[in-house]
């Protein structure tokens, strides 16, 4: 005989609430074996899905390549269009889609709202960039000659996205993917298919009711060998992965063996730099929303704090003021700023940082354990900052987990120094009223990330700036700016309208 948990309960209910979500989606849900679905809020399983085979793989990729053949020839504002019903569609069920995303990864209500309006606000930014796929004129050395580019759909993009931003991840790449002219095949995170399955109903829709074939989106689901089968299909043009160093690593030279390109969004090690001249306030608020929110699991999360010997003091006793007031709970719970972990793992990971921590010298300033959280039975980390007497060793590994290790600094340079010597890229942020501290910080010669802010966190970027970092990171850059380009290949045209052929660089040849 099984006895029924609490926990079982709870995942019961979740199953629930997460089925008349997807209903209100129209997504269908492919039960099955092979993708158990899981939330952290119970810590347990809630269905199990089908998952793709390898043939399944190659299959939605040969649809994705037919359905886009057609679709690159659909002219690019009509394509925004269809993103353009997607961003509509969206904001209609902005609610319940964010619902799912919480189910599933924990995040809490305002943060997984949050991250369906980045889908929504990357839609918009897609539909104006549907008119503004804009090539050069050059000019060209040769009389009677024009020398343009132009640029044209890549063909299929793969998206493999992570579990912290399950959905969000996908609207960058797909809006804009779509407006390119490209068709998209998506592996979500094994963490979170519900969330995908919901999404990609959605923009079913958007293409059918626009008269497009649904096939210019897949989404195959499953574990690490589909999306080996995806990485090493080489139909798929442009492989954009998000996840962790170690993916990238094994990802970049199985696409790159194929001469496939890749767009790459690995970790992140990221600091801020607090100078004597910071406004504390600002200080606080940056340093908590970055350190502690979405439980430490963004990529851009908040993980280094490298504060002058001066404010250190004075920086410490604020910010663990805060830290002793955040709510810790039910991410579904209004007051709640702290949800649970996605897993049991995460928070093994949790407890043997802070373990490695206090074994290098660190002083736990605040939280440093796990809680429990009535009528919960997820892993639910208290964010904690630890004073360390050096940059060594834990210190330089991205933990996913609301961990804040403390620096000290006498010396500008040497706090840049300490923000570049970590061997991620991606995010890094200085606290100054100092307008060269500022601006130093941003320099040649500064912070050495794909994102260097001043006087605001490490993360929560906008979707109209270009996102991605150096270093391990990856190099990839994706949202906003042109990085459009990556998701289109570009043609160099030289048209020679007279009735002479000079060649370039002055070669004479048969003249
Ligand atoms: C990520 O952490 O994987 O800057 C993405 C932010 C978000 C995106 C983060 N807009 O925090």
């Amino acid at each position: 005989m099984t006895t029924t948990t609490a926990a079982d309960v709870l995942s019961l209910e979740l199953s629930e609430k997460v089925l008349a979500r997807l209903a209100t989606l129209g997504a269908a849900v492919p039960v099955g074996t092979g993708v158990p679905t899981r939330s952290p809020l119970s810590g347990g399983t809630l269905f199990e899905l089908a998952a793709t085979d390898a043939a399944g793989v190659a299959a939605a990729v040969q649809r994705a390549a037919a359905a886009q053949r057609d679709w690159r020839m659909v002219p690019a504002p009509q394509r925004g269009a269809v993103v353009r019903r997607l961003g509509e569609l969206l904001r209609e069920h902005k609610d319940t889609l964010a619902d799912i995303v919480t189910v599933e990864t924990g995040k809490i209500v305002s943060e997984a709202r949050g991250e369906v309006q980045e889908m929504i606000d990357i839609c918009e930014y897609a539909v104006g960039l549907s008119r503004q796929l804009w090539g050069r004129t050059i000019a060209s050395e040769r009389p009677g000659h024009r020398l343009s580019e132009s640029w044209h759909p890549i063909g299929v993009v793969g998206v493999i996205s992570a579990f912290n931003f399950p959905v969000a991840v996908w609207a960058w790449n797909t809006a804009v993917a779509l407006v390119c002219g490209d068709s998209v095949v998506w592996k979500p995170s094994e963490l979170a298919p519900l969330s995908a399955l919901g999404s990609a109903a959605l923009l079913e829709r958007a293409l059918v009711e626009s008269g497009h074939s649904p096939d210019i989106s897949q989404v195959v689901l499953g574990d690490r060998a589909v999306g080996e089968a995806l990485v090493d299909d080489s139909s798929v043009a442009l492989v954009s992965a998000t996840g962790s160093v170690r993916m990238g690593r094994e990802v970049g030279p199985r696409v790159a063996a194929r001469f496939g390109r890749t767009l790459l969004e690995l970790g992140g090690n990221n600091a801020a730099v607090i100078t004597p001249s910071a406004d504390l306030k600002l200080v606080t608020t940056g340093v908590v929303f970055a350190a502690a929110g979405t439980a430490g699991q963004r990529c851009t999360s908040l993980r280094r704090l490298i504060v002058h010997r001066s404010v250190k003091e004075q920086v410490l006793a604020k910010l663990t003021a805060a830290y002793s007031r955040l709510p810790i709970g039910d991410p579904f719970d209004s007051g709640t700023l702290v949800g649970p972990l996605i897993s049991a793992k995460a928070g093994d990971a949790f407890r043997a940082a802070v373990e490695a921590a206090v074994g290098q010298g660190g002083e736990v300033l605040a939280g440093g354990n796990l809680v429990a959280v009535d009528g919960l039975s997820g892993v639910f980390a208290m964010p904690t900052i630890v004073d360390m007497p050096e940059q060594a060793g834990i210190v330089l590994e991205e933990t996913f987990a609301p961990i804040l290790y403390v620096l000290t600094y006498d010396d500008f340079d040497e706090a840049i120094a300490l923000n570049n010597a970590v061997s991620q890229g991606l995010s890094a942020a200085v606290f100054t009223r100092d307008q060269q501290e500022a601006e130093r910080f941003i320099a040649d010669d500064g912070a050495d990330t794909g994102i260097a802010n001043v006087n605001i966190g490490t993360s929560g970027a906008e979707i109209g700036g270009a996102f991605g970092g150096e270093k391990e990171t990856g190099g990839g850059r994706e949202s906003g700016s042109d990085s459009w380009k990556a998701y289109m290949r570009r043609s160099t045209n030289t048209v020679n309208y007279s009735s002479a052929l000079p060649l370039a660089q002055g070669v004479t040849f048969l003249s």
